[in-house]
């Protein structure tokens, strides 16, 4: 399978989250990917290439998905933070104050931290020096691992891009997430000539992003496989009675799962998941493709065996789609290259059989 990775993503190196109410050092880490990379080498899974350098292309793309004021200010926040203390060149930017609802977001402020917290949703996710310049690398890959299959070059890529995005909306970061990946590939797709499009994302996760930029619309329709957010980030959205709304009724699938689950019961998840895709007559397939759902997964609560990621792989291919794989979560380092690309080599080799 042809991968596009992001020659930037270093670039972005948090140091600290705020997690369960204290300041650890990053879950997200530039480790991560480096292991996905070895694996796919090691497995000699398919060429590897850095993104097209289209950057009036990107640029355009990426105004399809996230709202000018918001793209403004992720480009511009890391200048403005060490323009307030050259001593924060030594810190990351977090956000820590909020508009709850009822508040004004109509009205920019001036102040930073202000800002900061009207373009966000959480204290978990570090604005870096790197941060704008490894995400729109990250963007980029999307952008062409998409081109790629619209264009039949590919019947299916695989972005292996960092930071991740499936949390990331129009106009808000958060969750590790500055730019949304998986939407930037649905559009391109679209654009592309593919008439529906489906998004399934199967971190462990709910892709409150995704969800939020395609709900009132019936072109493209997101389904999510996720930790019930009763219990787990985001919490505040991934219920099963949210279907869309407006044009969009009906275009939205979300399956919360309580922790524990396995891989049995997440299984059939899937299959009621690509059944609805099915029906959808989608023409093309994104997968937001995070391994959080791993049982070492050190934050989060599925048991996934690295075995069961080619099953998932097959299930994929199985709904013989042109495939936009994008890559999200998954902590257990040691692990994380081993079940993403168990996920391409199920897909591969299903896609072989006639
Ligand atoms: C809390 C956990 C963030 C989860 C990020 C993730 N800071 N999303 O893996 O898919
Ligand atoms: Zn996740």
């Amino acid at each position: 399978m042809l991968t596009i990775h992001n020659p930037h993503h270093h670039l972005h190196q948090g140091r600290h989250e705020m997690f369960r109410g204290r300041l650890v050092p990053c879950h997200e880490t530039a480790q991560r990917l480096a292991h996905v990379l070895a694996e796919l080498k090691r497995r000699a899974m398919g060429p590897l290439r850095a993104p097209a350098a289209d950057t009036a292309g990107l640029s355009q793309a990426l105004a399809r998905i996230h709202a000018p004021r918001y793209l403004n200010f992720v480009e511009h926040a890391w200048d403005e933070w060490v323009a307030l203390d050259p001593a924060n060149a030594q810190q990351d930017a977090l956000p820590s104050v909020w508009p709850a609802p009822g508040m004004r977001f109509d009205v920019l402020p001036d102040n930073f931290a202000a800002r900061m917290g009207l373009f966000s949703f959480d204290a978990g996710t570090p604005l870096t020096a790197g941060s704008w310049a490894a995400a729109r690398a990250g963007a980029a890959c999307a952008l062409t691992a998409a081109r790629e299959v619209s264009s039949g070059t590919a019947h299916s890529a695989f972005a292996l891009s960092r930071p991740p995005g499936h949390h990331a909306g129009t106009d808000f970061f958060g969750g590790y997430c500055f730019l949304n990946n998986a939407a930037l590939a649905a559009q391109a797709l679209r654009d592309g000539g593919a008439a529906h499009v489906a998004v399934l994302d199967v971190d462990y996760h709910h892709g409150n992003g995704t969800q939020a930029i395609f709900y009132e619309r019936s072109d493209v329709m997101t389904v999510s496989i996720h930790g019930d957010p009763r219990t787990e980030y985001p919490f505040f959205l991934g219920h099963a009675d949210e279907r869309g709304a407006g044009a969009g009724t009906g275009f939205n699938l979300n399956l919360p799962l309580p922790r524990g689950t396995d891989f049995t019961r997440w299984r059939a998840a899937l299959h009621a998941g690509l059944n609805t895709i099915k029906s959808f007559g989608a023409d093309a397939l994104v997968v937001a493709l995070g391994v959080d759902t791993f049982e070492g997964d050190p934050i989060s609560g599925f048991t996934l065996r690295s075995a069961d990621y080619l099953q998932v792989g097959q299930d994929v291919a199985a709904a013989r789609l042109p495939t936009v794989f994008v890559f999200e979560g998954g902590y257990a380092v040691a692990e994380v290259g081993i079940n993403t690309v168990n996920v391409l080599e199920g897909f591969n080799r299903q896609s072989l059989r006639p």
